[in-house]
């Protein structure tokens, strides 16, 4: 991408009313835009982030079974007077009457919709078991929205349905998520700590939160210590089953201090000792509810025994651009943001620092092609900008790495090649500093 035709509207002071840092950038590096209470437009550098988030969201859904569809941002209320959640829900949800005065809603979650697809096409327990996910745009009439897109009205959140045959298949599949969960937010460079939890409206009695450790977090952190010493970030997790006994061996210490769940409930209640002093950001939220919707829906399967019962069932939300926040929570300096390179919006950055000299944009015109070419998301400045203004843009939106390229260089046949994180810089090729993006892609 060219940034002379980039959409990229950076500003130099974040509005008054942005109180979290991630708000704060995100506004000032022209990611989001605000439309109304709790509502935003992502533009273009925003949306790159979230499409980076949605894709190893995805990668690793589809890793542990789950196959993705797509479910209405508007649903009939009907199937929620089903389910008894219609009068229960209260004023988070959005009501809405079209013009036949047929009672919508704009979903805030979506347990009924999918329990409607499931009986609709599902009739033994020799279909399941099955999970069922999308990615969606949600709306919750939030009393406080707030933080930018951490406390969102409107929200993209990816949940994902599992419907089982016995109680004991439906927790297998409840752990599986578990696991998925933790690779997922390792891979997006996150230390996501699982928290047992309340179940609130969604209800039933096993659900965990994934909370990132971040002062500004609205949730509240109390859990066994053992319980954060998680896999750090970037450890490769493989396959679910390898973390399994360890996965139980936690749950299992959840199991015998019934105190951890009324921890989550209660605040004030937690002794001192028991508390990480922390607070944390809820990015995710599993819940093991059996047959809530399944029983007053008659969403049965015909068992082995040849008897019908309704089908075990299981959901799971990761927040996804509540994530975006998340990240730059955890990771970010006075400068700007620093994205882990798994979810950064453009991998490199080639820096002209004098468009008016022709050798000077060749070089450039040159880094560019070929990083394009390797499939690298790169950004070329190729503006007129001061080059103070540039590096200042750079690292206010966090390009993990730069090749610089100015005149005195292009003589002498040298680059610089910057790293954002490490803050270093090393005059190089140009063959070198391509060898070096690729190699930190993993090409
Ligand atoms: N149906 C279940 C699981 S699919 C559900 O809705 N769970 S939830 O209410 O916990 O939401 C899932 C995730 O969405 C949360 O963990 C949080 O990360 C995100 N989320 C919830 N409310 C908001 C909001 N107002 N703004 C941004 N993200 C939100």
């Amino acid at each position: 991408m060219r940034l002379s035709r980039y959409f990229l509207p950076v500003l130099k002071e974040a509005p008054a009313d942005a109180q979290i840092v991630s708000h704060q950038l995100m506004l000032r590096a022209g990611m989001i835009k605000q439309n109304g209470a709790g509502i935003y437009s992502w533009l273009p550098l925003g949306m790159r982030v979230l499409h980076k988030i949605e894709k190893i969201v995805r990668e690793e859904q589809e890793r542990a079974g789950a196959v993705e569809l797509l479910m209405p941002t508007i649903q009939p209320a009907e199937l929620w007077k089903e389910s008894g959640r219609y009068d229960a829900y209260g004023k988070e949800m959005l009501r809405i009457l079209d013009r036949h005065e047929r009672e919508m809603l704009y979903g805030p979650t979506n347990e009924e919709m999918i329990t409607d697809i499931f009986r609709t096409y599902v009739r033994s327990y020799k279909q399941l078991p099955i999970n069922l996910y999308h990615i969606q745009w949600k709306f919750r009439d939030e009393v406080r929205p707030r933080f930018g897109v951490m406390r969102g009205r409107e929200f993209l959140m990816k949940d994902a349905y599992s419907f089982d045959n016995t109680v004991e298949a439906a927790k297998q599949s409840y752990y599986r998520m578990f696991c998925a969960y933790l690779n997922t937010f390792s891979r997006i460079g996150l230390k996501a700590v699982p928290m047992r939890a309340d179940t609130g409206p969604i209800g039933g009695d096993l659900s965990h939160e994934f909370i990132v450790l971040a002062d500004t977090g609205e949730s509240a952190v109390f859990c066994d210590s053992a319980l954060v010493d998680m896999p750090a970030p970037g450890k490769d997790l493989n396959f679910w089953q390898d973390l399994l006994p360890e996965v139980e061996k936690r749950t299992k210490l959840y199991a015998a201090t019934e105190e951890m769940h009324d921890a989550a409930r209660f605040e004030s209640e937690v002794p001192a000792e028991r508390r990480l002093s922390a607070r944390g950001i809820e990015v995710g939220h599993i819940f093991y509810f059996g047959t809530k919707y399944s029983a007053p829906m008659k969403a049965e399967v015909t068992g082995q025994d040849g008897k019908n019962a309704p089908v075990e069932m299981g959901s799971y939300g990761i927040g996804v651009s509540r994530l975006v926040g998340a990240i730059i929570e955890a990771s970010h300096d006075d400068k700007g943001v620093i994205w882990p390179a798994a979810v950064a919006p453009f991998e490199v950055a080639v820096v002209s620092l004098r468009s008016d000299d022709a050798d000077v944009t060749k070089v450039c015109e040159s880094a560019y092609e070929q990083l394009l070419n390797a499939g690298v998301d790169v950004l070329y400045d190729d503006t007129g900008e001061r080059p103070g203004a540039k590096f200042s843009t750079m690292e206010l939106i966090g390009v993990p790495e730069l090749i610089v390229v100015g005149p005195k260089g292009v003589k002498a046949g040298v680059v610089e090649f910057r790293n954002r994180e490490a803050g270093s810089s090393e005059e190089m090729t140009l063959e070198a500093a391509i060898k070096r993006c690729l190699a930190s892609k993993g090409a």
